[in-house]
């Protein structure tokens, strides 16, 4: 298996995020693709490179998934920032207000020329610092999507972009959960763009993919299936409940697995022998696996309690699927195990692909 992973992704390097009150230190650090590299270096997969795509079939896939607005204001956020005040310049931009949605009666289709009401408009958290360098290293994740993306279209069995930022909770015009550009949903539409029929993403991240969900809710061309903390109590909270079905031409081709905080990896893998029935019934010629290992005992946010040895398990079902496979490195904040369980994942998949 081919990795390909963002040789710019340290020029995302939030300091603090917004916790109950006050500022803790940012938990998605650039320590964590670190920590899967030197793994790599140790357990090798395959080849690992650096994404070779243009920037005209680069910012061509990023706006098949990501409205021109949200683009515009990622692009020119950290000088705007910067222009309202210089101090600014040793502070990341977080967000402070927001519109909600619609129904409250606030507006999101009139765009504020006003930056902070920007922030807040393009956001759904307080947890995501917009720094300096987000943009180069959100677009050199999608650099690693796409490229992924066109290697499974070449052939390959598999293929592993590793980036950071995450991007599973990234929508079509939002920022949010650590995540800028939806690099699942750019490398699921890169494969339906190159000729793939049918698209299923299957994310094991601990938190739902909202953002990839809300991208794919009304097509039935890309299923979209995840297995999550409920969220009922875990985060992202307002969305990945049982009954959300798709709608539309969607209707049926969306599938959430909550499960409780506390469940143990034999019922996390019965959840994931469901994923796979609806992978199989949906005839996907293609799966993208927005990996998140932060399903981990040990994760400082999560709350599941998946062993170390359990992501080898975890590899082997999802080769069992049979289709070529992508995946994304997602959440996982347990900076020193997250190596050893994302290359414990890809190794089962490799030994039973
Ligand atoms: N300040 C991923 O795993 N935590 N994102 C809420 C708000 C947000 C996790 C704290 C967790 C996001 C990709
Ligand atoms: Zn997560």
């Amino acid at each position: 298996m081919k990795t390909i992973y963002n040789p710019h992704h340290n020029l995302h390097q939030g300091r603090e995020e917004m916790f109950r009150g006050r500022m803790v230190p940012c938990h998605e650090v650039p320590a964590r693709l670190d920590f899967v590299l030197a793994e790599l270096q140790r357990r090798p997969l395959g080849a690992l490179e650096t994404p070779a795509v243009g920037d005209t079939e680069l910012d061509a896939a990023i706006a098949r998934v990501h409205r021109a607005r949200y683009l515009e204001f990622l692009v020119s956020a950290w000088d705007e920032w910067v222009a309202m005040d210089p101090q600014n310049a040793q502070r990341d931009a977080l967000p402070s207000v927001w519109p909600l949605g619609n129904p409250n009666g606030f507006r999101t289709d009139a765009l504020p020329h006003n930056f902070a009401a920007r922030l807040g408009l393009f956001s759904f958290d307080s947890g995501s610092p917009l720094t300096a360098g987000t943009w180069a290293a959100a677009r050199g994740g999608a650099a690693c999507a796409l490229a992924a993306a066109q290697a499974l279209l070449a052939g390959q069995r598999s293929a592993f972009a590793l980036s950071r930022p995450p991007g599973h909770h990234a929508g079509p015009d939002f920022f949010g959960g650590y995540c800028f550009l939806n690099n699942a949903a750019i490398a699921a539409q890169t494969l339906r763009d190159g000729g793939l029929a049918r698209v299923a993403v299957l994310d094991v991240d601990y938190h739902h993919g909202n953002g990839t969900q809300t991208i794919f809710y009304e097509r039935d061309d890309v299923l979209t299936v995840s297995i999550h903390g409920d969220p009922t109590t875990e985060y992202p909270f307002f969305l990945g409940h049982a009954d959300e079905r798709g709608t539309g031409a969607g209707e049926g081709f969306n599938l959430n697995l909550p499960l409780p905080r506390g469940t143990h990896f034999a019922t996390w893998r019965a959840a994931l022998d469901q994923a796979l029935d609806a992978v199989a019934a949906f005839k996907a010629d293609a799966l993208v696996v927005p990996m998140g290992l932060d399903t981990f005992e040990g994760d400082p946010i999560s709350g599941f309690t998946l062993q170390s040895g359990d992501y080898f398990a975890m590899g082997a079902a999802l080769a069992s699927a049979g289709q070529p496979t992508l995946f994304t490195f997602e959440g996982g904040y347990a900076v020193e195990a997250v190596g050893t369980n994302a290359v414990n994942l890809l190794e089962g998949f490799n030994h039973a692909a």
